[in-house]
């Protein structure tokens, strides 16, 4: 009995891994990119955004969410629960259109409808609904991937830098202080938490967290709340990643989502619930591709090897692994950095910086790993660059390097400096 349940289980790890790389984060229909800054979005651009409303007193939309899997949507707790309460509403209350593009399009087939079968309101969030708002939602039936419905990708990592641009997406930002009938995507710069707090202490100082971030603009044209409950994507190597939810704004007013054009909006950073999304939504089998990825690549075996006694040009460091039957250091996950710093910290020199395989010698700001010829992020989408890098300094900043400032982050230098270097076997 024992010898079954065992096979059972490796044949489920498996299947989510391929179910998952094909399937998360990506666009089944190609279409512009978004360059400006807010407009309608095209039917298909976000097929991970779904609706939802409430059945009683009557049929209304409320709030967004985001579709991760094929029985389980993401949202804000204060959406989903009852008010001045951490309670979920009954399962009863609401529904949840998928595919959606026309918010007062009735439900159809290719924008189907479905009942709950759970709500799970984060425990800790609180009365304010600030701290902690997050919720899960799990269909009654499995939701049909289609064109226009896929799931989001779930981070693993935190993908969040102040100025990097994510997409907020919704049915909620009108220059009239409207809800849109059509779904409207906005680009706006990310700001992390001391930044936002910074911008207005009154207002964010209580009330973003350490698992918030923030978004938007402050100069007074174009920045917008967007719906409660929806997410801010970033795509990553090809793949979206729900990054956050939204959370409130300053001009905080339940079921109305107006325009705050001097304030950010405040967010919940997913990534720190990676670990409550698993284990509330642990059913549900195909949740999230980094999730399953990096469960099933542990039956591949990593190992780094720390060299100190040689400093070498990049292209040398690239030979002398090779040399000894290993190759260039590549890091494609979170649990690759966490390696990293392990073999450093067992290094007889704890202090940097080192080679690894990252170049983006001869395409500028397109970096592979020269060991395996994959793109950094590949698949993963796990990037770890320091903040403010990689910056090409004077132009000729080709080749990536760790532990410069201690820590495992990346950073990008001249190929021809001479340094450390870290190789790696893959077994
Ligand atoms: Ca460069
Ligand atoms: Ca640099």
């Amino acid at each position: 009995m024992k010898h079954l349940i065992f096979h059972a289980f490796i044949a489920i790890t498996f299947y989510s891994y391929a179910q998952c790389v094909q399937s998360c984060g990506k666009r089944q229909i190609k279409t512009r990119n978004l360059i400006t800054n807010s407009l309608d979005a095209q039917p298909g651009d976000f097929p991970w955004h779904v609706a939802i409303l409430q059945r009683v007193p009557v049929k209304q939309y409320i709030c967004g969410g985001t579709l991760v899997g094929q029985s389980i949507i993401i949202t804000s707790a204060h959406c989903v629960s009852i008010p001045g309460h951490r309670q979920a509403k009954p399962i009863e209350d609401l529904v949840v259109q998928v595919g959606k593009h026309l918010l007062n399009a009735p439900a159809s087939a290719s924008e189907p409808e479905y009942s709950l079968s759970s709500i799970i309101v984060h425990q800790a969030s609180n009365e304010e609904q600030t701290d902690h708002d997050i919720a899960l939602m799990i269909t009654e039936e499995p939701v049909r991937y289609g064109k226009f419905v896929q799931p989001a990708c779930l981070p693993t990592f935190s993908l969040i830098r102040d100025n990097l641009v994510g997409t907020i997406v919704g049915w909620g930002f009108t220059e009239h202080d409207s809800i849109s009938n059509v779904l409207r995507a906005a680009n706006v710069p990310i700001v992390t938490k001391d930044v936002c707090i910074r911008s207005n202490l009154e207002a964010f100082a209580r009330s973003v967290t350490d698992e918030m971030f923030c978004a938007g603009y402050r100069n007074g044209t174009n920045a917008c709340n967007g719906d409660s409950g929806g997410g801010l994507f970033r795509n990553v190597q090809g793949r979206w990643y729900l990054v956050g939810i939204i959370s409130f704004s300053v001009t905080k007013q339940m079921n109305e989502n107006l325009c705050s054009s001097t304030d950010y909006t405040a967010l919940v950073n997913v990534a720190k619930y990676k670990g409550w999304i698993k284990e509330n939504s642990d059913s549900n089998l195909d949740l999230s591709c980094p999730e399953t990825k990096s469960a099933a690549s542990t039956t591949t075996k990593k190992q780094y090897f720390v060299h100190n006694n040689k400093e070498v040009t990049f292209l040398e460091a690239w030979r002398l692994c090779q040399n000894t039957g290993h190759q260039l250091a590549t890091i494609t996950s979170e649990e690759d950095s966490q390696l990293i710093a392990h073999a450093i910290s067992k290094s007889g020199n704890k202090k940097g910086p080192w080679y690894t395989a990252g170049t983006d010698l001869g395409n500028e700001g397109q970096f592979v790993w020269i060991s395996t010829n994959k793109p950094v992020g590949y698949q993963t989408g796990y990037l770890n660059f320091r903040p403010d890098q990689p910056n090409d300094a004077w132009g000729n900043e080709d080749c990536l390097e760790i532990g410069r400032w201690g820590g495992v982050e990346w950073n990008d230098i001249p190929c021809d400096w001479k340094q450390r270097y870290i190789c790696e076997s893959v077994i």
